[in-house]
């Protein structure tokens, strides 16, 4: 595991204050030692903010602007971990990144059997399923939609015609049935169970959280997906979803 503090690695909590590191400032090392939350603004960590809230966990948030003509990440994020890609956690020794792995460690981690069914049971192999699927499958057709949208407006103008059109075909032909397909399954499956893993809310819903926010976000015909609608509305409505909000600033998809 790589830790924060570049090029030292910890190998258990018995070492850390060994001579080895003596020599770094006792607040990096503190620094280290604290959850903390790599944020970037408008991103996938707003959904480890929300679940550290709802898990009651102490935490710090260590705040990164995308850069607003790119929408890229800042280059710092990749001094943390190597992609330099939202979410990334830090804790104790250990360097997290991909949402669904961080979502996972911090609920065997905290959770006292809230936020994930009992193994064992129908509704954790539902928890499990969505839990991949939410970036496995769902973002894809998504992300396609945004690659897409941004082309024309990012190239030079004598090339912004074509890329229209190049576009426009993308998105009738491919893009558009494709987030519908996932859209009429999210709603077909909110329709038989209020969430994803079953009765209960679970951390799998904060997964899937963020397609369905990118889609309500954007013309969402609210009378064809009322479930979907409504199940974002509950997500949105949770006193930790709002804390999170708070703490992690202005978030719009
Ligand atoms: N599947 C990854 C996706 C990570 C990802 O692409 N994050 C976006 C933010 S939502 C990001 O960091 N974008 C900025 C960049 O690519 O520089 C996850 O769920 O953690």
């Amino acid at each position: 595991m790589i830790s924060p503090i570049k090029g030292k690695r910890f190998y258990s909590t018995s070492t850390r204050f060994d001579k080895d590191i003596a020599p770094y400032p006792i607040e990096l090392l503190l620094e280290c030692l604290v959850l903390t939350v790599h944020h970037l603004n408008n991103s996938r960590s707003q959904r480890i903010l929300w679940l550290l809230e709802e898990l009651e966990v102490d935490y710090e948030i260590k705040k990164y602007e995308r850069n607003p003509k790119t929408m890229l990440a800042p280059k710092e994020l990749r001094e943390i971990h190597p992609l330099g890609k939202s979410p990334v956690v830090t804790d104790e020794d250990k360097t997290l990144a991909e949402s669904g792995a961080i979502i996972e460690y911090l609920v065997d981690r905290f959770d006292d059997g809230t936020l994930r069914p009992e193994t064992d049971t129908p509704e954790f192999l539902q928890y499990r399923y969505w839990m991949h699927y939410a970036e496995g499958s769902a973002m894809s057709p998504l992300l396609l939609k945004i690659v897409f949208s941004e082309m024309p407006r990012q190239a030079p103008w004598i090339a912004k015609p074509l890329l229209k059109g190049i576009s426009k075909i993308m998105n009738k032909e491919y893009i558009n049935p494709q987030i519908k397909l996932h859209m009429n399954y999210w709603e077909e499956e909110l329709s038989q169970r209020p969430f994803f893993a079953g009765e209960k809310f679970s951390a799998a819903d904060i997964q899937m959280s963020f397609p369905l926010e990118a889609v309500v976000a954007h013309n969402i015909d609210t009378e064809k997906f009322p479930k979907i609608c409504a199940f974002v509305e509950e997500c949105q409505g949770r006193p930790a979803y709002q804390r999170a909000l708070e703490k992690g600033g202005k978030y719009s998809l």
